[in-house]
């Protein structure tokens, strides 16, 4: 499923439970409650959907995804800036406060239950959601000055997808009965060996000779990518990078400027948007997407890349890994259906009037900060979800969890995840950080997430020793993959504002995370009235309704005074 939203236009999603309200009729995993988090919208807590706040069979839950643009109340407060902006529907604009550079496009939204998400993602609860926008409009003819025109389609006023293509990449198994099968007791990784694209087996893409625009989600549970195109020879295909995590990136970048001419590395929940232009190839020949970064068994993270052409050479199933290799298959025609109308054919005849144009936005600089932080991602062993009285996990976790994977905040002692402790408190919006995450174990490599807020990524090892990729260095995110070798560490600018509440900063490796590679953070408004104004109590979800506890609050949470 895609949802398209526009600036400017709040939304609301409302969620019918209509799941077993037996929790053992789930087919051997699964829970029967939910909680959706728009990844990585700015929305209030309520509406993140990782609060603590799932829901039961039989209730409704209403997201307001309020389409918020980041810094709304510090930069552009009055709505001036024509970039700043979503559309009309009539071609025009409708201006928005906040910063321009932080427009968002390609986002994704899935379950997160606590303790339960590998498994409900897993079974598909999940979709893409693309946020357009005055520049970024999902229209490649409306020519005003602050649209960019990027390959989209023209027959919609925003949001055409006849030449923007959401891509889901992710991995799947059956077990010997041809069920759909997950691994409910391993706390290291899950690796599926069937590759699903938008969870289509070996599927193909009929394309027009002209440029599309490629939005690429990794959902797998645990696996890492690393995407290249390969035309019927095995010879690297070039593509433009755009959007890292739905940022666009100040100037595109040539896939002849990343190593091995492909995509970085693409960890769970990362998303990287590529230009490709097909207008040199002829009708009826074809270009493939392969993966050419080979992973451990037992889904600790990767270990070598293959070429381009090595992996182009693959088929599918011969090989040891059947998600190495070629993926998906574009076929060139001459004439194709057009999505956004149905019925209208489009042809290879008629232009291509869409641009990528050699500046996307402009950089946020790099400034002194108000704090630094330093949070490590550990396998310290001794994870403390469970009460040491109750031996109950807030909220409720499966009988049998143990919990190797643990967080570090500013060198204090480790833990994992307990919605009714906070880890990290930011005490008012508008500061600026700079936040050091560190892999606390070799071999591993954890792609992780934090909720609500993007960072510039600045640089990766102590003093920037290690490489960063140009796809990444002073480019926005969410989500960070650390690296398995060098310092594994990356460092990046972020600051928050807009909303007050309690969200979550994580491993998006599913695993992970349910066992339970997360930490709740609080974020407070400092504005004296409103319930952002003190840190937020835990809600505690029943079928019966919530009950509300006051939260612990680490030491290591509040920041120095400064
Ligand atoms: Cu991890």
């Amino acid at each position: 499923m895609l949802i398209k939203g526009r600036y400017g236009e709040p939304i609301t999603f409302r969620i019918y439970q209509n799941l077993p309200v037996d929790r053992s009729d789930n087919n051997g995993f699964g829970i029967n409650e939910t909680q959706l988090h728009f990844h990585n919208a700015h929305n209030g807590a309520e509406s993140d959907g990782a609060a603590n706040c799932h829901h039961f069979p039989g209730t409704f839950y209403d997201y307001r995804w309020s389409t918020t643009l980041a810094r709304r109340d510090k930069i552009n407060t009055g709505a001036t800036d024509r970039r700043a902006s979503g559309p009309d529907g009539n071609g025009g604009l409708v201006n928005v406060a906040g910063d321009f550079r932080e427009i968002q496009g390609t986002m994704w939204a899935h379950d997160h239950r606590f303790f339960f998400t590998a498994e409900d993602v897993y079974k598909g609860n999940l979709m893409m959601i693309n946020y357009y926008s005055g520049p970024d409009r999902g229209n490649e003819t409306l020519n005003d000055g602050v649209n960019l025109r990027l390959p989209s389609g023209s027959q919609l006023d925003s949001g055409n997808t006849d030449f923007d293509v959401n891509i889901i990449v992710s991995d799947a198994a059956w077990d010997q009965n041809g069920q759909y099968f997950f691994d409910i007791f391993t706390t290291d990784g899950f690796l599926g060996d069937v590759p699903l694209v938008n969870f289509a087996y070996a599927p193909f893409f009929e394309v027009l000779p002209r440029k599309y625009r490629f939005r690429i989600l990794n959902a797998c549970m645990s696996r890492f990518f690393q995407f290249g195109l390969a035309d019927e020879s095995g010879n690297t295909v070039p593509f433009q990078f755009i959007a890292n995590d739905g940022n666009l990136v100040v100037n595109p970048i040539p896939n002849t400027a990343l190593s091995g001419g492909t995509l970085d590395h693409q960890g769970t929940a990362e998303r990287y948007d590529i230009i490709v232009d097909f207008s040199t190839f002829r009708i009826g020949s074809k270009v493939r997407m392969v993966n050419v970064l080979q992973t451990r068994d037992d889904g600790r993270g990767p270990t070598t890349s293959l070429t381009v052409a090595q992996a182009a050479a693959l088929l599918t199933g011969q090989q040891h890994d059947p998600v190495v290799g070629p993926l998906l298959e574009f076929r060139i025609l001459d004439q194709v259906q057009s999505v956004d109308v149905p019925g209208v054919i489009l042809h290879a005849t008629d232009p291509d009037p869409s641009v990528v144009p050699a500046t996307l936005t402009e950089q946020i600089p790099v400034v002194t900060p108000v704090r630094t932080r330093l949070v490590e991602w550990g396998r310290a062993g001794n994870g403390d979800s469970r009460d040491p009285t109750t031996g109950e996990c807030t909220p409720d976790c499966p009988e049998t969890a143990q919990f190797p994977w643990t967080v570090k905040v500013n060198g204090a002692a480790a833990h994992s995840m307990n919605a009714n402790r906070i880890q990290l408190l930011v005490p008012k919006p508008g500061e600026i950080e700079h936040w050091t995450y560190v892999n606390g174990g070799g071999g591993w490599d954890h792609p992780i997430h934090l909720h609500f807020e993007e960072g510039v990524a600045m640089f990766r090892g102590r003093n920037g020793r290690d490489p960063i990729p140009a796809s990444e260095k002073l480019v926005r995110k969410d989500v960070w993959h650390l690296g398995q070798t060098g310092d594994r560490s990356v460092t990046f600018q972020v600051q928050f504002g807009e909303y007050g509440g309690s969200y979550v900063n994580h491993c998006h490796n599913t695993v992970h995370e349910d066992f339970a590679l997360l930490m709740r953070i609080q974020l407070l408004t400092g504005l004296a009235g409103t319930p952002q104004a003190a840190v937020t109590p835990t809600p505690n979800p029943t079928p019966d309704g919530v009950v509300f506890t006051t939260p612990e609050i680490l030491p290591e949470a509040t920041p120095p005074t400064t």
